[in-house]
């Protein structure tokens, strides 16, 4: 089994570092295509596991609640200067341990109990923190549901597109506090503009949930909602690359709520350590090479939704404009479920999620479709004719699911691509 490097420090704990190196392994062998997983630099792995997990700093740079913060308050504050220049921001926090914390603070800030929010539907590409059942946000929040485009297989006039005449229709009538744009599962570019002028035409505040496109908007590969957005708020570990966790940047004028909603409202001490890997991600992405990176993410999913839709998968909303590729497996084989997709996929080493797609007939747990995305093995190094290799792989390990040497020989397959990209390899003396 190949070595992690950190094994070195934690050999004397042989479950944690046998653990640790079978997920290298796996990490480095199979290709790992979930849409908001990426490979975190060795900077920012290394801030992340760095000697500030030591320190306890609530409160915010020069207001802490404990001594000793002054590195730590100058670590935050540099987290915060770069993310504020990054994205051309008034304001940043940089504490939610997460995305769904992120978006449950904003709520909080800017919002009182059972007020309305409009926003996407889970099953039409939203996040659970959108106001799905499941979420604690649909229990103090009275959300109101917009969806997208009705299928169409006219590929000058794609469906399942978000749908703003249904947006509008909906704000008009349920006049929400706030309009969420953005989404979990929907492959095309959103438009911060017509958000914004639907927000003004009823008096709503505009937030922006940039979880998995943050990256794409630091690059410059996809519009920044920013100059549009009231707040925006996103993960810091999909395609911007960074360590796992949230962020927010808002208007000046709601810096102070959204402040007080992270820290005390949602969070007790912030994980500066992770706040420092964030630094290092957000000088990364101000990097020119960080937008060849993304523009590449785009031209790969491209790619791959072209050789996947001619081994016969179906494009949700007939493409893709960001780093993911949404797939309706009812045509390629109408049997298939996004759960067997899964788990067949996983024997042949290929990592992917299962998805809903729009109006799927299956439910969450098993669904029709499938969700592949580029940013990690584009930071492997990947490129197009990569994809289009992959493309076939999954659907040889697909087609051959029922037998054994078939998945076998694929699982053989994708580990001799991966030896050529391996993510880390400069990393490993
Ligand atoms: N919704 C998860 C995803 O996109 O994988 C993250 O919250």
């Amino acid at each position: 089994m190949a070595p992690s490097p950190i094994d070195q420090w934690i050999r004397h704990d042989e479950e944690v570092t046998t653990l640790l190196s079978r997920e290298w392994e796996r990490q480095t062998t199979t290709l790992q295509l979930i849409a908001s997983e990426n490979f975190a630099s060795p900077a920012v792995m290394a801030a992340t596991g760095s000697i500030l997990t030591n320190k306890y700093s609530e409160g915010y740079p020069g207001r802490r609640y404990y001594g000793g913060n002054q590195v730590v308050d100058e670590v935050e504050d540099l987290a915060r200067r770069r993310l504020t220049a990054l994205l051309g921001a008034d304001h940043a926090n940089v504490q939610p341990h997460s995305g769904a914390n992120a978006n449950v603070a904003v709520y909080q800030a800017l919002l009182e109990a059972g007020d309305t929010i409009l926003a996407m539907r889970l099953d039409q590409g939203g996040h659970l923190t959108h106001g799905s059942p499941a979420s604690m946000t649909s229990k103090v929040w009275n959300f109101v549901s917009y969806g997208v485009t009705p299928r169409s297989d006219d590929p000058e006039h794609p469906g399942e597109l978000i749908d703003f005449d249904n947006v509008r229709a909906l704000a008009l009538e349920h006049r929400p506090r706030m309009i969420v744009a953005g989404a979990t599962a929907y492959a095309r570019r959103i438009d911060p503009a017509p958000f914004r002028e639907i927000a003004d035409e009823v008096g709503a505040l505009l937030f922006f949930d940039s979880a998995h496109v943050a990256g794409l908007i630091a690059g410059g590969s996809h519009p920044n909602p920013v100059p549009y957005a009231d707040v925006v708020a996103f993960t810091t570990h999909k395609t911007l690359r960074g360590p796992r966790g949230g962020a927010i940047v808002c208007r000046e004028e709601h810096a102070k709520k959204i402040d007080m909603a992270v820290f005390p409202g949602q969070q007790g001490g912030p994980l500066e350590h992770s706040i420092a890997a964030k630094a290092v991600a957000f000088k990364e992405a101000a990097q020119p090479s960080f937008s060849v990176y993304t523009d590449q993410i785009v031209a790969n999913a491209k790619a791959f939704a072209t050789a996947l839709a001619s081994e016969g998968f179906r494009l949700v909303s007939g493409g893709t404009e960001n780093h993911m590729v949404l797939l309706d497996l009812r045509e390629f084989d109408a049997e298939l479920t996004g759960k067997v997709a899964q788990e067949v996929l996983d024997r042949a080493g290929i990592t992917t999620n299962r998805n809903q797609i729009p109006d799927d007939p299956r439910s969450p747990f098993v669904t029709s479709g499938l969700r592949v995305g580029t940013a990690a093995e584009t930071t492997a190094g990947m490129r197009e004719g990569e994809f289009a290799q992959i493309a076939s792989l999954m659907a040889r390990a697909l087609r051959g699911r029922d037998d054994e040497k078939t998945v076998a020989q694929v699982r053989a397959d994708v580990a001799t691509l991966c030896a050529s990209f391996n993510p880390y390899a400069s990393f490993v003396s």
